[in-house]
């Protein structure tokens, strides 16, 4: 009986030290890799920055001149910002393919959904995403008086299919100062457009 146990208590202490050894293996393949941060446009009005994480893209959105709160007005008037994404990046706007990120209408959670055309989209909530948002109305590094800040994470594995850049277009709404587009407002008729996008490589 008592070889029996001392045998098992010895292989139980080599399983031990094979499962340490795996464990130690995985981590020296598997590197994490630190997290990649930068700014896609900033200038006077609005900001746009990035932290890349090995899970997530997180969009950080600013409008930096924008003092009175409306980030919760549950009227039209609203501080408001989001962003597509023109996945296969041919400055066409794909049925079914091609991304826009926003806020659902009068509430503070995340709309996903998928282009259409120049006029339409799917409705909040087609596209199935695990992104989430974060809206606030604080001062940040950036801006010292309490401003609109959006905060997008988004599954890279949903976006970035592998690629190391994403072309896209920003929208910003602010109550008292109306539309800005990123990087331009293209005059064509419709509502969404890929023809003029900014490509961010990370
Ligand atoms: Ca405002
Ligand atoms: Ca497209």
């Amino acid at each position: 009986m008592k070889n029996i146990f001392s045998a098992a208590l010895s292989m139980s202490a080599s399983s031990s030290l094979i499962l340490l050894t795996i464990v130690a293996a995985v981590g020296v393949v598997l590197p994490q890799t630190a997290d990649r941060e930068g700014t896609i446009l900033t200038n006077q009005k609005h900001a746009v920055t990035y932290v890349l994480t090995n899970d997530n893209l997180i969009l950080t959105m600013e409008i930096l001149d924008d003092f009175s709160d409306d980030t919760a007005s549950k009227s039209k008037a609203v501080d408001f910002m989001g962003f597509e994404i023109d996945v296969n990046q041919n400055k066409l706007v794909d049925k079914n393919i091609d991304l826009a990120f926003a806020r659902v209408a009068y509430e503070s959670r995340i709309c996903t959904q998928y282009l259409y055309d120049r006029q339409g989209s799917s409705g909040c909530g087609r596209y199935r995403s695990k992104a989430s948002l974060d809206v606030n109305f604080r001062a940040t590094e950036k801006e010292g008086r309490p401003h609109p800040v959006y905060k997008f994470t988004i599954p890279r594995n949903e976006i970035l299919l592998g690629k190391n850049q994403l072309d896209m277009v920003f929208r910003f709404h602010s109550a008292d100062k109306g539309y800005t587009y990123y990087p331009a407002k293209v005059n064509n008729p419709g509502y969404h457009s890929f023809v003029e996008t900014i490509r961010v490589t990370f």
